[in-house]
């Protein structure tokens, strides 16, 4: 069968222009005037555009003693619903196991998806087994390590391990990812707020000043560099970060940014003269931040210093937040976001002015298919590429609400925000799976996506050679008698 979307106007990360697309056994087959199909998907007074990408979501993630309450299966119609056709999630290996055993539960827990997907790689502890296994788990499509700089006692790997990763990950042709905060000085300040009393979640934010996300973003970029490998930093939350990420881009190495819709557009009053619940469901790593911060979120996206949004989507509900009831070090740590983050970033960035339309395909799909290294496949309205599609019109508007979400939570952090921008059609690999804001999806659609090693992410840094240059032996150290 062949479909065709007829009368829209495409929009890509570098190109506007209309055109009809024909679509047969997934892929866009043609891109032309006039073409004709079995089924036709009007696209009148719509942008038809690459479905979003979400680089950082967590689906039914073991953590903090709980499990993240979305699934694939909700999470990926969450995805659909807002636009999204695919997510990038984190298989994350608990300390001391095998990376190639955590592989196993993820390959196993995706089989529900409704749209495609990929993995990151957590590495969660270091020995020889995963340097081992690192070379499995690329030769298994996935080119992305990712590692926790807090997190202490848990997740978190010191900078001898991160040398160690990212080093390995030169070798391999992958590219490493890092939470940048400073899990030293946020676990000192954790213990010192609980030792004051203030065990709200409130103080959640006051232990994550934007300087230990600054300080961490600063020494992965260096670690990264010596190891002569690019860097990718997940939820970028701060003008501190940013500036690190802004001042290596300037120096010529490849650092990538990825700030989340959610902190681009919610600031840190949300834990401040709430509700616990409210500021609870609030709490993530990084934490909202003020409204400058914000600013410069939205400037690095128009300047082209920051590369991707994202939503680090991990979905708790109100009774696994309320864990932290008397100590906010035990509310779990996450936001939702999956469906929301295309409509808002549209209503906030598009409708504003601040990005301009193809920017907006840019951050939210093309340049993310890019950096993961599975452009053109994702991420472009080409033939040959995956009819990964969605129509989108920017007419059509609702008020976000956790009654009408796919999302398996009771909340909804947007609750009440109206946004204009929604989908008309969702169509993941040529499938219509939201028509209208019906979803029309198939659990266990999605597929892997498989994401080589490549040319384009394992070029070294700017300065490494340096370090690897001959250096003149110095012998006149050694005493005569020898050590
Ligand atoms: N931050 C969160 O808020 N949730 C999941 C993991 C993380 O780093
Ligand atoms: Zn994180
Ligand atoms: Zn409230
Ligand atoms: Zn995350």
């Amino acid at each position: 069968m062949r479909t065709v979307i007829k009368n829209g106007t495409i929009v890509t990360a570098d190109l506007t222009y209309k055109a009809d697309v024909l679509i047969e056994g997934g892929q866009i087959i043609e891109i032309g005037q006039g073409l004709k199909g079995d089924e036709v998907l009007d696209a009148t007074g719509c942008y038809v555009m690459p479905g979003g990408i979400d680089p950082h979501t967590h689906l039914e993630m073991p953590f903090m003693g709980t499990y993240s309450a979305d699934d694939f299966e909700s999470g990926t119609r969450a995805a659909l619903a807002g636009g999204t056709t695919m997510v990038i999630d984190f298989a994350l290996p608990s300390p001391g196991q095998g990376l190639m055993d955590a592989l196993k539960m993820w390959d196993n827990k995706s089989t529900r998806a409704h749209c495609d997907y990929s993995f990151h790689m957590a590495v969660t502890w270091w020995g020889e087994q995963v340097f081992d296994e690192m070379k499995e788990v690329v030769d298994r499509g996935i080119n992305s390590f990712k590692h926790f700089m807090a997190y202490k006692g848990a997740l978190m790997v010191n900078d001898d391990e991160l040398y160690a990763s990212f080093k390995r990950c030169a070798e391999l042709g992958a590219i490493p990812l890092v939470h940048a905060e400073n899990g030293d000085v946020v676990a000192e300040l954790s213990a010192k707020f609980l030792a004051e009393g203030n065990v709200g979640p409130e103080a959640h934010a006051y232990s994550r000043p934007p300087q230990v996300e600054g300080e961490a973003t600063n020494r992965a970029i260096m670690i990264a560099d010596m190891a002569g490998v690019p860097l990718y930093v997940v939820h970028t939350s701060c003008e501190d970060a940013h500036e690190a990420i802004r001042r290596a881009r300037m120096l010529g190495k490849r650092v990538y940014g990825e700030p989340l819709i959610q902190h681009l557009t919610l600031d840190e009053s949300e834990y401040f003269n709430a509700d616990w619940d409210h500021a609870a469901r609030r709490v993530m790593s990084p934490p909202f931040r003020n409204k400058l911060h914000q600013d410069s979120l939205w400037a690095g996206l128009s300047g082209g210093t920051l590369s991707v949004v994202a939503t680090d989507h991990c979905a708790f509900t109100t009774d696994q937040k309320r864990y932290g009831v008397g100590d906010f070090t035990k509310i779990p740590n996450g936001t939702g976001g999956l469906e929301d983050r295309m409509p808002m970033l549209w209503t906030y960035g598009v409708r504003t002015g601040r990005i301009t339309m193809n920017e907006f395909v840019a951050v939210t799909s093309t340049n993310i298919a890019k950096i993961m290294n599975m452009y053109p496949k994702k991420g472009a309205v080409l033939v040959g590429a995956d009819a990964d599609l969605v129509v989108w019109d920017p007419a059509a508007s609702k008020v976000i609400s956790a009654k009408t979400q796919q999302s398996a939570i009771d909340y909804n952090v947007f609750e009440g925000k109206e946004v204009t921008g929604l989908p008309r059609y969702t169509l993941s690999r040529g499938v219509v799976t939201v028509e209208e804001g019906a979803f029309k999806g198939r659990e266990g659609h999605g597929e892997f996506v498989a994401r080589p090693p490549g040319q384009a992410v394992n070029k070294a840094l700017s300065t490494w050679k340096e370090l690897t240059a001959p250096r003149p032996v110095q012998r006149s150290g050694i005493p005569a008698s020898g050590v």
